[in-house]
């Protein structure tokens, strides 16, 4: 794959956003699929086992067996998965070199992976999964108690899907430049937070559909307003998200992540999947 990096920089610093189609290989999401399949099979156990479901479904696909194990029982479905990803299959991913040297244009040597990974199962019509206008900033905000830091994080964020994504089945909108406004306020709803509402309404009219297929990588700043669309189709929109940071701040957080890529401290970067595996989330 090709890739003009400035042009991705002056994407990233003037839009918010760039997508990179084609930069994983489908070795690497077939392993990612492969790691979601593992954590199914755990949650069908977990079904079975509490007399929930008596057909754990086998033979269904991956775009619809975990929905359908969970048609009758919605409620116990996890929304999304976080500290399960410690798996092999996803090393690939998050550590990918492809990716890394992009991020490393855009924040310098100093990689770590953010702890803030996540894999989503965004079931149809279902309003745990559906996350709404947000920035990652607004969540920083709420957990850190509007640190004035926030507006200084170095960080790029990574959306991933692992089955086609589009309007129909609850793709990623953002709004192009929004990162340029500064942390909004945002109201917290059932399940997710979402930018207030006068706010909004202007800013919305100006959404974009980013429609991906597996193996484009979408990148966005911390700050862009973005949303997962209703997914209104009949099977599951799997993605995966996560972010990398200057590893010379702090996460603002108490978990430090791990350092994706280093010139001061290689020594210290996860070396394999194995090692990822081994690590907790943290
Ligand atoms: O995948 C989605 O629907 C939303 C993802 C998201 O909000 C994120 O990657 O920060």
């Amino acid at each position: 794959v090709n890739i003009d990096t400035a042009a991705v920089s002056e994407a990233f610093l003037e839009q918010g956003y760039t997508v990179l189609p084609g930069l994983l290989s489908i070795s690497a999401i077939d392993d990612a699929r492969a790691a979601m399949n593992s954590l199914v099979d755990k949650e069908v156990v977990r079904l079975l086992d509490a007399g929930l479901i008596d057909d754990p479904l086998a033979d269904a696909s991956f775009e619809t067996r975990m929905y359908r194990c969970f048609e009758h029982c919605v409620d116990h479905a996890p929304l999304s998965w976080r500290k399960e990803l410690h798996l092999p299959g996803l090393y690939d991913l998050f550590f990918n070199d492809a990716l890394l040297d992009i991020v490393e244009q855009l924040l310098g040597t100093e990689i770590r992976l953010y702890p803030a990974y996540t894999a989503r199962p965004k079931f149809p019509e279902w309003e745990g999964t559906r996350v709404l206008w947000h920035q990652d900033a607004g969540y920083t905000a709420a957990v850190t108690d509007e640190d004035p830091r926030i507006e200084k994080l170095r960080m790029v964020n990574v959306w991933a899907g692992l089955v086609p994504s589009r309007e129909a089945n609850g793709c990623l909108q953002v709004v192009p430049g929004s990162h340029k406004l500064g942390v909004l306020p945002h109201e917290s709803r059932t399940h997710y937070l979402e930018i207030a509402s006068d706010t909004l309404h202007e800013l919305e009219a100006r959404a974009v559909s980013l429609e991906v297929d597996p193996g484009d990588v979408i990148l966005f700043h911390n700050m862009l307003m973005h949303q997962g669309l209703p997914n209104r189709s009949d099977t599951i929109r799997w993605s995966l998200d996560w972010r990398y940071q200057d590893a010379t701040q702090s996460t603002l957080r108490q978990e430090q992540g791990v350092l994706a890529r280093s010139w001061l401290a290689p020594e210290a970067v996860v070396p394999s999947a194995e090692r990822w595996a081994e690590l907790e989330f943290g």
